[in-house]
Parts: structure tokens; sequence; C-alpha cells
């Protein structure tokens, strides 16, 4: 039986900045972690990072590889049949975005623990909440055959969507939202250079395509594809072919073709569960929220829950601060609506829905017009991209 004062459960890019954040404040936490570091490091997901997200690795003194290899982006790019529109964040809002990619934030918060005290138990199976409305809740996993139970003042469920740490509380206590989109993103990883310096978002009559990257040398590209695709009838050959369709003649050609790295279909969702705690119980990213990757905001609202989380829990558990714990769903709440709003409006103005007909894509032409046209309409798609305020 282990005795701490937080339980943190999940080591994604959530559960490890927070470890780290009450590490540097001398607060005692454990992360429990059902896979094992390389299956954690094999995903593949965000590139792009919000301030809040970068300030905190600056906060943590883990930011040095971050700053030499991130890639600062001052826009990115509206595509809509031959037209381009670049949203140029930099004038628009004096901010930045910077690419690098979750993976590599994840390895520099691993590669951290063992200096910065924060003890992670990969392979924990099994993984349970127990009584989460106490004052004393614990969690119970096993590993190596052994049964094993952690005492803690509070737990702080980072384990994503699918994770039991919301599915701990009762249904009656809070509130689901969701709404899932008919398609899901085909991604492909290949080492060559990227076709642009800075990323296209297309909506192409056969459907979406986005153009990213994780460095010069490393491109990462998506399709949107129905749900009903298997990725076994996606040779690389097909994605590239599709990507040169969708991204346009311009962008065609500068694309670099490669083997693909990684390649996978992720579904679409957007999804909010409030409050975000329950009794001793607090939720943080994934696990209480989920946004459809067009507006690149699911790493960067997990690193705002963190900063808030982080924040009330040091109050709470360093000064006996209980209103501070009790405000935490309210404060990460409010930034996570605006970030659901932004990601769900985006997606819509992206993609061809199976459902929409001559009107819906009219609405969809309209819209884009009046962003190509209009400073006030860039400068809000800017100041929501480059991440609003935490
Ligand atoms: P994670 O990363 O899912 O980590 C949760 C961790 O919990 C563990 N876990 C458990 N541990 C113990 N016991 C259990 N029973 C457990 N069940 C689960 C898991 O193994 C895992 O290690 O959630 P977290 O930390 O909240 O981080 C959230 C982000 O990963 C996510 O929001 C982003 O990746 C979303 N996302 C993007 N976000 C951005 O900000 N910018 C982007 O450009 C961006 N692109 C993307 C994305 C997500 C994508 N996919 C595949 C969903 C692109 C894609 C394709
Ligand atoms: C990515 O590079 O994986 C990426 C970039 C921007 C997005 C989503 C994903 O909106």
């Amino acid at each position: 039986m282990g005795m701490t004062q937080v339980c943190i459960i999940g080591a994604g890019p959530a559960g490890l900045l927070l470890g780290h954040l009450l590490r540097a404040e001398g607060i005692d936490c454990i992360v429990l972690e059902r896979q094992t570091p390389d299956y954690v490091l094999g995903r593949i997901r965000a590139g792009v990072l919000e301030r809040v997200t970068v300030e905190l690795m600056e906060r943590l003194g883990l930011n040095a590889r971050l700053k030499a290899e991130g890639l600062v982006h001052d826009g990115f790019n509206l595509a809509d049949g031959e037209r381009l529109i670049r949203i140029d964040i930099a004038k628009l809002t004096g901010g930045h975005v910077v690419v690098y990619g979750q993976t590599e934030l994840t390895k520099d918060l691993m590669d951290a623990c063992g200096e910065r005290g924060l003890e992670v138990v990969y392979g924990a199976a099994d993984v349970a909440l127990h009584e989460i409305e106490s004052d004393t809740p614990y969690v119970t996993y096993s590993k190596d055959g052994r049964e094993h139970r952690v005492d803690a003042r509070i737990i702080v469920g980072c384990d994503g969507y699918h994770g039991p740490s919301r599915q701990a509380i009762p249904a009656s206590a809070g509130q689901s939202y969701e709404r899932e989109y008919p398609f899901g993103w085909l991604g492909i990883l290949a080492d060559v250079p990227p076709c642009n310096h800075e990323l296209i978002y297309a909506n192409h009559e056969r459907g979406f395509a986005l153009a990213s990257m994780r460095s010069e040398t490393r491109s990462r590209y998506y399709v949107d594809v129905p749900l009903t695709e298997k990725i076994e009838d996606w040779p690389d050959e097909r994605v590239w072919d599709e990507l040169a369709i969708r991204l346009g003649p311009d962008a065609a050609a500068h694309i670099t073709r490669g083997p693909a790295l990684e390649k996978s279909i992720a579904p679409l969702r957007s999804f909010v569960f409030a409050p975000m705690r329950h009794g001793s119980l607090l939720l943080c990213g994934d696990s209480a929220h989920i946004v459809p990757p067009t507006g690149a905001k699911g790493l960067n609202l997990a690193a705002s829950d963190v900063h808030y989380a982080a924040s009330a829990l040091t109050a709470f558990l360093k000064r006996g601060d209980a209103d501070a714990v009790a405000g935490y769903s309210d404060k990460a709440l409010a930034r996570v609506w605006k970030a659901e709003r932004f990601s769900w409006s985006l997606t819509r103005l992206m993609h061809r829905f199976p459902e929409d007909g001559p009107f819906e894509r009219a609405m969809q032409v309209a819209e884009l017009d009046y962003i190509a046209g209009s400073v006030a309409a860039q400068t809000s798609i800017a100041e929501n991209y480059v991440g609003l305020p935490v």
C-alpha cells in the first residue's frame, strides 16, 4: 500500500505535465499508466503548440529541445479550390504557434522523470478508483501479478477519452455533450520535406486535406475518409494521389512522396463532460473533453486544464485553500467551451459533410469569401488558432 498527496492516472502529456508541475511545488504524486513508454511514444498525434503549452515547458525548464527544434509559424492557410487564404497570425495577434510533435514533448517529459523525482508506474493494469466522494480516495491496480493500492488526498484523471476516471463519476453527477462526425482523418507520417513552409487546410470537392509537418525533413498529412474505410485499402500511393488532388496543383507540385512511417485513421468527435471535478477527483485533458483535430486544440486544452489544476492543487495542498479546487471546473470549462466552438466551426467550414446539399456548400463558399476579404474575420480565426488567454 502506498500513500501520496496526488494520484494521477495516465502518463500522456496531461498526466506528465501535471506530475512535473506538482513535483516542482514539492507536492508528492505518483502517475499510473497502463501502457509501456514505447507504446505511449508510438502514438502519432498533435503537432501544433500554443503559447500555454510552450510556457509550461519553459516554466518547468524542460524546453531546451523545444526551443532548438520547434518551428515557429507566423501563419497558416485555408484553401478552397483555386483560392488560398493566408491567416497571418503574427500580424493579426502578435503571437505565433510552434510546430513540435506531441511525441517529442512527451519524450522530453518522460526523460526528465528520473532527475525530477516524478514516479511513473508503467504497465499498471485494472486501474480502479474508489471513494472519490470522500476526503480519503484511493486507487487500486495490478502489476506483475500483484495487487497494489495507492491512498491519496486527490485523484486526477488524465487517462484520455476511454480511461476509467470519468466513468467513475456517477452519470447523475454530470452531463455529457457529444457530437460524432461522419468521417475520420487518415494520417500519414513520412520522412520527406513538407510541401509548404506553413500548414494548409483544404476544402476540396473530394474532401478535406491537411498538409502539416514535424520538421523540415518530416511531413504529416491528412485526408478525411468515410468511417467505413479500412486502412488496408489505402496503400501509400493512394494517399499521396489523393493529397495531390485535394491540396491543389500548386501544393501538389511540391509534394515529395515517401514510405509511410505511420498511417492510421482517427474518428472525429466533439465531447465535453461537465463538471470536470467530482468530490476528490479532477479530470484533465481528453478524459473530460475531445475536439475534432481541425483547430489543433486537443493537446493545448490538456495543457490549459493542467495549468488550472496545478495552481488549484498547489493552493489547496500547500495553503489549505479548498475554494481553489472547488473553482477548478468552471475555470477550465470556460476555456474548453470556446475551443470546442472554434474546432467545431472550423471542421464545419472545411469538410464536405455527406448530408450537405447545395445550400450548405453555398454557405461554406460565402464564409470563405467573407474571411478572404475581412480583416475582422481573419483576426477572429487567428486569435482562436493562436490560443485564447488562460
Ligand atoms: P492521452 O494522450 O490520450 O493520454 C492518456 C493516457 O492515459 C492512459 N490510460 C490509462 N492509464 C492507466 N489506466 C487506464 N485504464 C488507462 N486508460 C488510458 C493512456 O494509455 C494514455 O497514455 O490524453 P491527454 O494526456 O489528455 O492528452 C490529450 C492529447 O493527446 C490529445 O488531445 C491530442 O493528441 C489531440 N490532437 C491534437 N491536439 C493539438 O493540440 N494539436 C494538434 O495538432 C492535434 N492533432 C490530435 C491531433 C489527436 C489526433 N488523434 C489521433 C486523436 C491529431 C490526431 C490525428
Ligand atoms: C498535425 O500536424 O498532426 C496537425 C496539425 C494541425 C492540426 C491537426 C493535426 O489541426
